[in-house]
C-alpha cells in the first residue's frame, strides 16, 4: 500500500512550462510570467492540477537559465518577483500547485559566489566549486568538450559538468549544503508547493578517479535537502541518470524520506541511437520500457513519473509514431498509454496539441548551446547540410520554439519578434486550429484528465498487462475494489482486437467507436469499463 504522500503524489497532473517559450506579455519576444497568469484559464481547463516551471531566476542564459546568477531574484526578462507572488497567489486561486526548478548542482560563473571563489583560496567561497593546480581527470561536458576550465585569476582550473559558464558546486563543503538549503526554505517560504531538480545524481562526485555522479555521499545530500524541515512535506522529482530498480529505490522508497519520484531516461532513447542519430523505432519499444517501470514502481511501492517530453527533448511523437497523417491518432494513443498508467503524468507544454519536430534549412534559426556545439563538432566530419539534419532531428530548440497559440503573426505569441524562430509548422500545429478541429488533441487529453480524476481506478487502481510481447498494440487493465477498465492501443497498422474480456461502450476513443473490440485503425485507442 502506497504512503500518503505518495497517493497524494497520484492525484498531481502536472504541466511543464518553458517560460520564455510559452507566452510574451510585454511584446518583447519573449515569454514571461504575465503571459503564463494570461493562460491560466487555458491550463486549468485541460485539466493539469499543477505546473512546473524552468528556471526564471536571475541568469546570464548561456543555458537558458539553467545558469543562475542569483537563486532568489526572478529573470528581469521574465519579470519581477511581484509578479511571481501574483503568480503563486493565483494558482492557488485556482486550486493548483507550483513546482520549481530547483538547480543545485552548478551556478552561473556570473553568480556572486564563484565571484568571490575565483578571487582566492582564502574567502569564504574558496571552497565553493572545485579548484585544482592540474587537471585532475578526464571528465567531460555534457556539452562536448573538457569539464575543465582554466581561471586566470585564481590561477586554478574549475569544474563545470555543463557549459563553461556554469561551474560545479562542491557539496562536500557543509557551507554549501546550507546554503542551498536556506534557497529551498526561501521558496518554500513563498508558498511554492514543490520541486523538480535538476541532475541530482550529479551533485555528488566519485572524486577523482571514478564517475561524475553518483558519488558515495549522494544519499546523504539528498536526505539533507529534502527529507528533513520545511521541504519534507513536499513533492520532489528529481532528474537523474538512474537506470535500475535498487537505486530508484535508495532514490523515493517512502522509508528513505528523499524524492517523492524521479524522471527516469531509459526511454528517451526510443526513436534513436544516440541523441543526433535517428533509429527507426515504434511505439512497442515505449510501451516495454512504460511496462518494465510499472512492474517495478508496483513491487516496491515507488510513484512513478509519466512523460515522454520535456524541454530537453524533440517530441516523442515525432520519433515512433506518426507526426503527419495521423498526427491526431499518435497524440492521443501515446497519452492513453502512458497518462492512464499509474504514476504522475507530466505533459510537456504543446505536447497537448499534437507538437511534433520542427525542420529548418538554416543553423541561424538554432539557438540551444549543446545544439551549436554539437554543430560545430558534426561540421569538422561531414557536409554541412548532413550536419544541419542532425540537429534537425535531435535539437533541443524542437522543444523550446515560441508555443503557437494561432496561425497569425508570430503564432500569437508574441506582438514582436521572438527570441528564437517560429516552430517551422506553426501555422498548422496551433492551439486555435487544433480547438476548432473536428478531432482536437486538446479535447482528447481534457476527456482523458477528466476520466482519470473521476475515476479512483484510474490512480490507485492495479495496473495488468493483457497484450504480449509480440502484439502490435498495448492493451491493459486497470482495477480496484472489483472495478475494471481496459485500455487499448493500437500501434501503426490496422488490427483485428479481439478482447479476453467483455466491455461497455467505449468512455473515451479517439475515433467514434461503438465498441472496444474490432478493427482498429492504425493508432487508435479506446478506454472501456469491462463488465462483470
Ligand atoms: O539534454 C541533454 C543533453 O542532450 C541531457 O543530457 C541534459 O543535459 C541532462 O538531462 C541534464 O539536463 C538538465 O540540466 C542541464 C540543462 O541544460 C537541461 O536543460 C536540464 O534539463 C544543465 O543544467
Ligand atoms: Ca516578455
Amino acid at each position: 500500500m502506497l504512503c500518503k504522500k505518495y497517493r497524494d503524489g497520484l492525484r498531481w497532473v502536472v504541466y511543464q512550462i518553458y517560460p520564455r517559450s510559452f507566452m510574451d506579455s510585454n511584446g518583447d519576444g519573449i515569454g514571461d510570467l504575465r503571459g503564463i497568469i494570461q493562460k491560466l484559464d487555458y491550463l486549468k481547463e485541460l485539466g493539469v492540477n499543477a505546473v512546473w516551471l524552468c528556471p526564471c531566476y536571475q541568469s546570464p542564459n548561456d543555458d537558458n537559465g539553467y545558469d543562475i546568477s542569483d537563486y532568489r531574484s526572478i529573470n528581469d526578462e521574465f519579470g519581477t518577483m511581484a509578479d511571481m507572488d501574483d503568480l503563486i497567489r493565483r494558482l492557488h486561486a485556482l486550486d493548483m500547485k507550483l513546482i520549481m526548478d530547483f538547480v543545485p548542482n552548478h551556478t552561473s560563473t556570473a553568480h556572486r559566489w564563484f565571484q568571490e571563489s575565483r578571487k582566492g583560496k582564502n574567502n569564504p567561497y574558496s571552497d565553493f566549486y572545485y579548484w585544482f593546480d592540474e587537471i585532475p581527470n578526464d571528465w567531460k561536458s555534457v556539452f562536448r568538450g573538457s569539464a575543465w576550465e582554466y581561471d586566470a585569476m585564481r590561477g586554478q582550473y574549475y569544474l563545470h559538468s555543463f557549459a563553461v559558464s556554469q561551474a560545479d558546486l562542491n557539496w562536500s563543503n557543509p557551507a554549501v549544503a546550507s546554503a542551498m538549503k536556506d534557497t529551498l526554505d526561501f521558496w518554500i517560504d513563498k508558498g511554492v508547493d514543490g520541486f523538480r531538480v535538476d541532475v541530482i545524481d550529479r551533485i555528488a562526485k566519485d572524486f577523482p578517479a571514478g564517475r561524475n555522479g553518483f558519488g558515495p555521499h549522494l544519499h546523504e545530500y539528498i536526505h539533507d535537502l529534502f527529507g528533513r524541515g520545511k521541504a519534507a512535506a513536499l513533492f520532489t522529482v528529481g532528474e537523474s541518470g538512474v537506470t535500475d530498480t535498487d537505486e530508484l529505490i535508495r532514490h523515493c522508497a517512502a522509508g528513505r524520506e528523499e524524492l517523492s519520484t524521479l524522471f527516469l531516461f531509459d526511454h528517451m532513447n526510443c526513436g534513436r541511437y544516440n541523441k543526433f542519430t535517428p533509429k527507426q523505432d515504434s511505439l512497442k519499444t515505449l510501451r516495454d520500457h512504460l511496462i518494465h517501470w510499472q512492474r517495478e514502481t508496483a513491487k516496491y511501492d515507488l510513484l512513478h513519473s509519466l512523460f515522454v517530453d520535456n524541454h530537453d527533448q524533440p517530441p516523442m511523437i515525432s520519433r515512433i509514431a506518426d507526426d503527419r497523417e495521423k498526427r491526431y491518432e499518435s497524440a492521443a494513443c501515446m497519452a492513453a498509454m502512458l497518462y492512464l498508467l499509474k504514476g504522475v503524468p507530466f505533459i510537456y507544454q504543446g505536447q497537448e496539441i499534437g507538437g511534433a519536430s520542427a525542420h529548418y534549412d538554416s543553423i541561424g534559426c538554432f539557438n540551444d548551446i549543446e545544439t551549436i556545439q554539437a554543430y560545430r563538432e558534426f561540421c569538422q566530419t561531414m557536409p554541412k547540410d548532413q550536419a544541419l539534419e542532425k540537429i534537425n532531428f535531435g535539437s533541443r530548440d524542437n522543444a523550446r520554439h515560441p508555443m503557437a497559440w494561432n496561425g497569425g503573426e508570430n503564432g500569437g505569441f508574441s506582438a514582436g519578434k521572438p527570441w528564437i524562430a517560429l516552430h517551422s509548422r506553426y501555422r498548422d500545429i496551433n492551439v486555435q486550429k487544433d480547438l476548432a478541429a473536428e478531432r482536437s488533441v486538446y479535447r482528447f487529453y481534457q476527456a482523458l484528465l477528466k476520466l482519470r480524476r473521476s475515476n479512483a481506478v484510474f490512480l490507485d487502481g492495479d495496473v495488468q498487462v493483457v497484450s504480449s510481447a509480440e502484439d502490435p498494440f498495448f492493451i491493459f487493465t486497470r482495477s480496484l475494489n472489483g472495478e475494471k477498465w481496459a485500455v487499448i492501443c493500437n500501434f501503426e497498422s490496422e488490427q483485428q482486437i479481439a478482447l479476453p474480456f467483455r466491455c461497455e461502450a467505449p468512455a473515451l476513443a479517439s475515433l467514434d467507436r461503438a465498441s472496444a473490440d474490432g478493427a482498429y485503425a492504425p493508432y487508435e485507442c479506446a478506454v472501456a469499463k469491462i463488465k462483470d
